[in-house]
């Protein structure tokens, strides 16, 4: 079996040892950490969301794959993450109220954080007046806002609306992502950037800024 096959079993397992002595052995390989990322960790997380959907597995089970990501992201951090980049302002980022999902999320911020930006994390199940609130109080250009379920995505336009009621709304660039998240919903719900993963979030970030 390859090694990238080896962390997504891995992942679906939730051997969380196992799987950052595998994506160390990938990194000695010289394999990308984009690769081991996409093809090796997301490919193992896809096929745990199938079987859920599937009734196959359960919450506990995507609970300790998840634990079993974030060990291997601590490994492979330092090899997302560009050297020496300047600082381009402040990113508020957080995963909306109602919604624990933070994998996708806690991606975003290594990539922002690689492309020089300074995120500070409000973590998951953040309410919209947190998210103004820290705007406010650190000058932020981004707010980054994350969300997994359907049902969560719609408190989204909430967060819009509170920074049209604080008179901060052209103060800020407000960015959207997660799985059911569109670039059509983004033109819906009013808000500024859209970006489907992680590495393109960082890049439309910088875009934003320039
Ligand atoms: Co949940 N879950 N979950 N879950 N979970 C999904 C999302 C689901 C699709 C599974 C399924 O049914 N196939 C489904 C949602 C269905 C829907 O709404 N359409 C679902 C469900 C139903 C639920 C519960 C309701 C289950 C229950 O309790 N019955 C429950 C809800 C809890 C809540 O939030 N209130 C729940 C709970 C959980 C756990 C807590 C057990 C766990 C999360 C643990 C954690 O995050 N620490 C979990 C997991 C692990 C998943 C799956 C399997 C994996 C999610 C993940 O981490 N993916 C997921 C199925 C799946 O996605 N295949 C599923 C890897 C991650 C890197 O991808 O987060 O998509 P993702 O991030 C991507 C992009 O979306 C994007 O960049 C990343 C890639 O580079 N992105 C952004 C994300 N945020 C962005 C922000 C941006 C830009 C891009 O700009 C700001």
């Amino acid at each position: 079996m390859s090694v990238l096959m080896e962390i997504s079993e891995f992942l679906q397992k939730g051997r969380a040892n196992e799987i950052q002595e595998a994506i160390k052995k990938a990194l000695e390989e010289n394999i990308s950490a984009k690769d081991i990322l996409e093809q090796g960790m997301m490919h193992g997380m896809d096929i745990i969301g199938d079987k859920f959907s599937k009734n196959e597995i359960f919450v506990p089970d995507m609970l300790i794959a998840a634990r079993a990501m974030t060990a291997g992201l601590e490994i492979l951090k330092p090899y997302l993450i560009e050297q020496d980049v300047e600082n381009k302002g402040t990113v508020i980022l957080g995963t909306v109220k109602g919604d624990l999902h933070d994998i996708g999320k806690n991606l975003v911020k290594i990539m922002l954080e690689g492309k020089g930006f300074e995120v500070i994390d409000l973590g998951i199940d953040v309410p919209k007046e947190k998210f103004v609130e820290q705007a406010n109080e650190f000058n932020a250009k981004i707010i980054a806002l994350s969300a997994l379920l359907t049902t969560t995505m719609q408190e989204m336009q909430e967060v819009v609306k509170a920074f049209k009621e604080a008179g901060l709304r052209d103060k800020v660039k407000i960015m959207i992502g997660g799985a059911p998240v569109t670039d059509k919903f983004r033109e819906e719900i009013g808000a500024d950037l859209y970006a489907p993963d992680a590495a393109q979030a960082a890049n439309v970030a910088l875009e934003a800024v320039k």
